[in-house]
């Protein structure tokens, strides 16, 4: 696909050595650099985490693409009006969050953690089987990565729970949505899995209230954004026995602080934002795809609407 256009490309902590020719390579005759203050002005921004002078530099972008899924942090910003964002849709992401959401239940379920403790101390000793129905899993946020995750999770026979904000139907998985049925999606969920975009309608969704609201021995299984959970209330909650515990990939701040009683909680495993990387090659096929598509008048997936802020 040969498209000549302009595109300035900015990264707060991806390789510019490698996406730049990547994105070169999938669109001949396209002009891709590295965005500097007072470069010429381009068409596209491919972006992560951009700063605020880009976006008010360039005032000739016909969209901007975030090399991400979640735009939270580029909704914090100062957006050039009519210029539309567009996120990564999958790109290889469902995949990896499918296998990080079902090793986290499998692992709590089975006792895996518990095994291997014993094992590491020289202790040969089984547990009590249990049984799935007594495990139902709630997956908040049915989108992209969602719906994969909770058809996954299906596939072991859990009974699995979604939760969206407009009605949905998904195969093997009893659906709920919208705020007036949040409380009925976590009475019926003990294992909850959240991946909301962060919004200001799902900024701490889950706190004290809301964990309450789950079963006894619930789990929490957080893989969006830090901010979803009210980490006090989360150590509360398990401190309390009313929760078993946490597999955590994402804090409110990153890298999680020393010292953050996270770190060293026996009962809450983390991981360091790893649950589903950008994968560059299929993110830049689908980017040069997409600005391919927009040259030629298409509409394209991924698009966010910012009134919703997702
Ligand atoms: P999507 O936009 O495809 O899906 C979002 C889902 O959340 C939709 O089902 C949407 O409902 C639902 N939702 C949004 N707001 C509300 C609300 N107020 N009430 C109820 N439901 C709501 O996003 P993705 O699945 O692609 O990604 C989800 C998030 O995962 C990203 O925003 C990002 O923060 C995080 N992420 C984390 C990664 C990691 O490595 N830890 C990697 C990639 C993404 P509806 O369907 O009705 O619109
Ligand atoms: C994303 C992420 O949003 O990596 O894509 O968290």
């Amino acid at each position: 696909m040969t498209t000549s256009v302009r595109i300035t490309y900015s990264s707060a902590d991806q390789d510019e050595a490698s996406w730049i020719p990547g994105l070169q390579a999938a669109l001949p005759g396209a002009e891709v650099s590295l965005w500097q203050p007072g470069v010429p002005q381009a068409d596209y921004a491919v972006v992560w985490k951009p700063p605020q002078q880009l976006l008010d530099e360039q005032r000739g972008l016909k969209a901007i693409f975030n090399t991400g899924a979640g735009v939270d942090a580029m909704m914090k910003l100062r957006l050039p009006s009519g210029v539309p964002v567009i996120r990564l849709d999958d790109a290889g992401m469902s995949v990896q969050m499918a296998e990080y959401v079902c090793h986290a239940v499998i692992r709590h379920f089975r006792e895996f953690d518990g095994y291997e403790a014993d094992m590491a101390s020289g202790k040969w000793s089984f547990r009590k089987p249990r049984s799935r129905i007594d495990y139902p899993v709630g997956v908040l946020g049915l989108g992209v990565l969602g719906e994969r995750v909770a058809k996954a999770v299906a596939q072991f026979d859990f009974p699995v729970n979604g939760w969206s904000r407009s009605p949905k139907t998904v195969e093997g998985v009893q659906c709920f949505h919208g705020a007036a049925q949040l409380d009925a999606f976590l009475a019926a969920s003990r294992i909850v899995v959240c991946l909301l975009p962060l919004t200001p309608e799902t900024d701490s969704i889950l706190n004290a209230r809301t964990l309450a609201q789950l079963r006894p021995g619930g789990y929490v299984i957080n893989v969006a954004r830090g901010a979803h959970v009210v980490d006090a209330d989360l150590l509360a909650a398990i401190d309390s026995g009313h929760l078993a515990g946490a597999t955590l990939d994402v804090f409110r701040v990153e890298p999680l602080p020393k010292g953050h009683a996270f770190w060293s909680h026996p009962h809450i495993t983390i991981t360091p934002h790893t649950s589903a990387r950008t994968l560059r090659s299929e993110s830049i096929a689908q980017i040069a795809r997409k600005i391919a598509a927009l040259q030629g008048g298409q509409t394209v997936a991924g698009t966010v609407d910012a009134a919703r802020g997702y």
